[in-house]
């Protein structure tokens, strides 16, 4: 298998969300050149592809990116050198939705959930995009509150009719996660969840792995091989975290958790690697270049495990053997070659310091001044 091969053809998708401003419920601090509309936030992704030369797709996520013009945020996005990714629901800020959105007990709150949902294909449709991502904050806070099956019947109606309006060649991805905003019950809490109800919907449904929305401990290369061999693992949200729902960096938290990961998925196609991450402290661009190289980097340690070696081991029942192919790859220094590989395409083989010389941050500072930053309140 050619390594250097598998990694140009790599590509890593951002997310808008991750340019504007995001913190906690404690404090949100801005930024200097903070977008104030979809159209910078794409073209501070393009900054992000212009130096990493992976990352040619943006994730919108609705309504923080609404516009009056979607085919001309396609065009403008397209001129930037960029695709449109998945397209994000969002039904989990309205006030409506404080006891669900498709599993609340009014049908007048399902319906107008669920029609949010519709209208996200139909901007897919206008922008291009394949991916419909679909996560539930759905949940109760307190046993009792609400009747847990009927709650599965009210999602599993709702994701039916959302998979029947499917187009030729466009799927949904279904987002699992323990818990948060909801501290009962998660309508959609684990992959069994999410993967029970894609298979009972059909092959345009899959699940989505975000590495950030498991229970400590969880062993989520375990999770993926298990999805992959179903053929029910659409795509990753990828970051990583210490302790909940952290959104920082992927890769910043257990770079040895993402080699394991990538050692699973790295040569699988059709998987939508998509970062869903939040810079609240450092700058957003550098941030999405450095998880970007972090991805590049895991795969291209991924890519250099001896498979012969470790299928013999395996065979062979050599527990430390075995184990050892695997650490030598991961142990493996993959920045020689992943910056060759930069040079040998043309860019930068030192991706931040090349962001860091172009002068960008300096002009968005100077530039985007008045109207209000983008961020989580749309
Ligand atoms: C939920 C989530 C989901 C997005 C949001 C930005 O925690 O991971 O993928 O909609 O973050
Ligand atoms: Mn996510």
């Amino acid at each position: 298998m050619d390594i250097r091969a598998r990694l140009r053809e790599q590509r890593i998708e951002t997310p808008s969300w991750a340019y504007g401003n995001s913190g906690t419920r404690f404090k949100v601090f801005a930024q200097p050149g903070v977008p104030r509309d979809p159209f910078e936030k794409l073209a501070d992704a393009a900054q992000v592809h212009r130096f990493t030369g992976i990352a040619p797709s943006v994730a919108l996520h609705i309504p923080w990116d609404k516009v009056d013009d979607y085919a001309g945020l396609r065009r403008h996005a397209e001129g930037l050198g960029l695709s449109i990714g998945a397209i994000n629901a969002n039904v989990f800020q309205d006030d409506d939705y404080k006891l669900g959105s498709v599993t609340n007990p009014d049908p007048r709150v399902r319906r107008k959930a669920l029609d949010h949902l519709l209208e996200c294909v139909d901007i897919m449709d206008a922008t291009g995009s394949d991916t419909l991502k679909l996560w539930f904050s759905d949940g109760t806070n307190y046993p009792g509150q609400d009747d847990i099956r009927a709650r599965q019947d009210r999602l599993a109606e709702a994701l039916e009719s959302v998979y029947a309006r499917l187009g030729e060649g466009q799927r949904f991805l279904l987002e699992y996660k323990l818990f948060e905003p909801a501290f009962y019950t998660t309508d959609v809490p684990d992959w069994g969840t999410a993967y029970a109800h894609c298979l009972r919907l059909g092959p345009k449904a899959q699940v989505v792995v975000d590495t950030g929305h498991h229970a400590p401990g969880t062993n989520i290369e375990f999770i993926v091989a298990f999805l992959l061999r179903e053929g029910k693992l659409g795509g990753f949200d990828f970051n990583s975290r210490f302790y909940a729902d952290d959104d920082l960096m992927v890769g910043a938290a257990d770079p040895f958790q993402l080699f394991r990961i990538m050692y699973e998925v790295a040569e699988e196609p059709g998987i939508a690697f998509m970062l869903d991450q939040c810079h609240n402290l450092e700058p957003k661009i550098p941030g999405q270049i450095r998880s970007v190289m972090n991805v590049q980097e895991a795969t291209a340690k991924a890519l250099l495990v001896d498979k012969n070696a470790l299928k013999s081991a395996q065979a062979a029942g050599d527990v430390l053997g075995a184990n050892a192919v695997l650490m030598d790859a991961y142990n493996t220094d993959v920045r020689p070659l992943l910056a060759d590989l930069r040079q040998e395409t043309g860019l930068d083989p030192d991706p931040m310091a090349a962001y860091a010389k172009s002068g960008y941050f300096q002009e968005i500072s100077a530039t985007r001044v008045g109207g209000a930053q983008a961020g989580w309140g749309a």
